[in-house]
């Protein structure tokens, strides 16, 4: 990998341009080692183009098939930063600052409960070095604190409050350190970050997602490949995210924006210089806009409930995941205005999509059931060997939606090229959607119609059609739109 020159950024408003950047990762090689390489590479080469990859051939791991089935997570930003009113700590606060009075991780989950969501990921360290579990690294962590004595450990009481209300649990390690001195010398700071890697990755129980975040280090040289074995010796089934700058390493990818957005269309399988992967999106935001941290007086940019439910549409109605960001305060809580906006989301998500009409429908005890039980884990297949195939939906008397849900069974690869949903007014099939990807999940949302008869149509599928579910809804005047 090439490497980028670049200094150390000292804004957190600049880090999106930031995440865009390379890492670079150590290269020994001579140029006897070299030409070898080559030799290989271009044998490499003519058997991939004897074996070309084809997009629809690229198929997920079953880790990142259980794991988009997840659709939404948190990750909770809380530290030395929360006690001074920063985004991005210089590594120089005092441990002393850290003193959460009335900590209670299950205040936290029961929040995220109520949201939907389904993991939490931890900021285990930021950018400014302090680390929030007792490392035995550095005494740059709690152990410096007064929370608790010194005696305290957050990720255990995370992780035990995940765990406890049915929460999966991941960790994020930020790789760029304002605070440990050995950040100057890369293979030093490689041997300190590897084990802490270590430390969460076997004593924390399993993880579900190891953030791996770009900011800041533009420049500097990590040995990632090393860092990723020592992951994978101890969590052989943890998905890795990485933005732009670490895209070698990730199961997951990042989505190239904070705003909550994943444009259309959203194919599952990239690119990856010259080879395809299955590499699922997430949507990093924040509940407060712009803030990961608790800030004072910031309650004006706390989320409104559209919002959230168009960032809901546009990441997870995207195909994609939808990873919130939580902010406790210095209490050591989610400040009341922040729970209860969560309680909101996660209400207002059920009340638009909680009540399929389609279970309306005039039964048929066929195959195309499965698509329509309002059972994901059943799927209709259409027949072996079409590339083109319709499922319809009857009802006994008219219905009125403006609001489809559609999911797609990605086990055998993201097949649907291009499809419309269409409704039949007496005379002929009008459509109300036409939309090429369909992936995980696919909200879209139309102008009302009333009609018996619906069906989605596939016109242009790789292979069969696999499709988990066609639901329909009324949101009507619901708010918010
Ligand atoms: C970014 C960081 O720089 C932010 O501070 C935050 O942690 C976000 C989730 O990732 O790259």
């Amino acid at each position: 990998m090439g490497n980028e020159a670049g200094g150390i950024r000292d804004t957190p408003r600049q880090h999106t341009q930031e995440k865009s950047r390379r890492y670079a990762v150590p290269c020994t090689r001579s140029k006897v080692r070299a030409s070898a390489v080559v030799v290989i590479a271009l044998c490499l080469s003519a058997s991939v183009l004897v074996h070309a990859e084809n997009f629809a051939d690229v198929k997920p791991s079953p880790q990142q098939v259980e794991w988009q089935d997840l659709e939404f997570g948190v990750i909770i930003h809380f530290g030395t930063n929360t006690f001074l009113d920063r985004e991005w700590g210089d590594g120089k606060a005092d441990p002393g600052g850290f003193n959460p009075t009335q900590l209670d991780a299950e205040q936290w989950m029961q929040a995220i409960q109520a949201a939907g969501a389904k993991y939490v990921i931890v900021v285990a360290k930021h950018h400014d070095g302090f680390c929030l579990w007792p490392t035995a690294q550095t005494s740059y962590s709690v152990k410096s604190s007064p929370w608790k004595n010194g005696q305290g450990d957050l990720l255990r009481e995370v992780s035990n409050a995940a765990r406890k209300y049915g929460l999966k649990f991941g960790i994020y390690l930020s790789p760029w350190d304002r605070h440990e001195p050995r950040y100057d010398n890369s293979a030093e700071y490689d041997k300190y970050y590897a084990a802490q890697l270590d430390e969460l990755a076997q004593n924390y129980g399993e993880l579900v997602e190891f953030w791996l975040d770009g900011a800041g280090s533009a420049g500097h040289v990590y040995n990632f490949p090393h860092i990723i074995e020592e992951l994978r010796t101890y969590q052989p089934n943890t998905l890795v995210f990485a933005d732009t700058g670490l895209f070698e390493y990730g199961d997951i990818r990042w989505v190239g924006n904070e705003e909550g957005t994943i444009p259309y269309e959203n194919w599952n399988v990239i690119d990856r210089h010259g080879y395809l992967r299955w590499r699922p999106v997430e949507v990093d935001t924040p509940l407060h806009k712009a803030h990961w941290f608790w800030h004072p007086n910031d309650e004006s940019s706390l989320k409104t409930l559209p919002e959230l439910v168009s960032t809901y549409e546009q990441s997870v109605g995207h195909g994609g995941q939808l990873m919130l960001g939580l902010a406790p305060d210095r209490r050591g809580l989610l400040p009341e205005a922040d729970v209860a906006r969560l309680k909101e989301f996660g209400a207002a998500i059920h009340r638009r999509y909680g009540d399929n009409l389609v279970a309306q429908r005039v039964p048929h005890h066929d195959a195309a059931n499965r698509a329509l039980d309002g059972d994901p884990d059943t799927f209709w297949s259409s027949p072996p060997g079409t590339h083109n195939s319709t499922l319809e939906v009857e009802f006994p008397k008219p219905v009125t939606f403006d609001h489809a849900i559609i999911m797609e069974w990605l086990n055998d690869g993201q097949q649907v090229q291009h499809f419309r949903i269409e409704v039949w007014d007496g005379k002929d099939w009008k459509t109300a959607v036409e939309g090429r990807a369909i992936g995980h999940k696919r909200i879209d949302r139309f102008a009302a119609v009333t009609t018996s008869r619906v069906r989605l149509n596939i016109l242009a599928s790789v292979a069969e059609a696999h499709i988990r579910e066609f639901q329909l809804f009324y949101v009507g005047s619901l708010a918010p739109h």
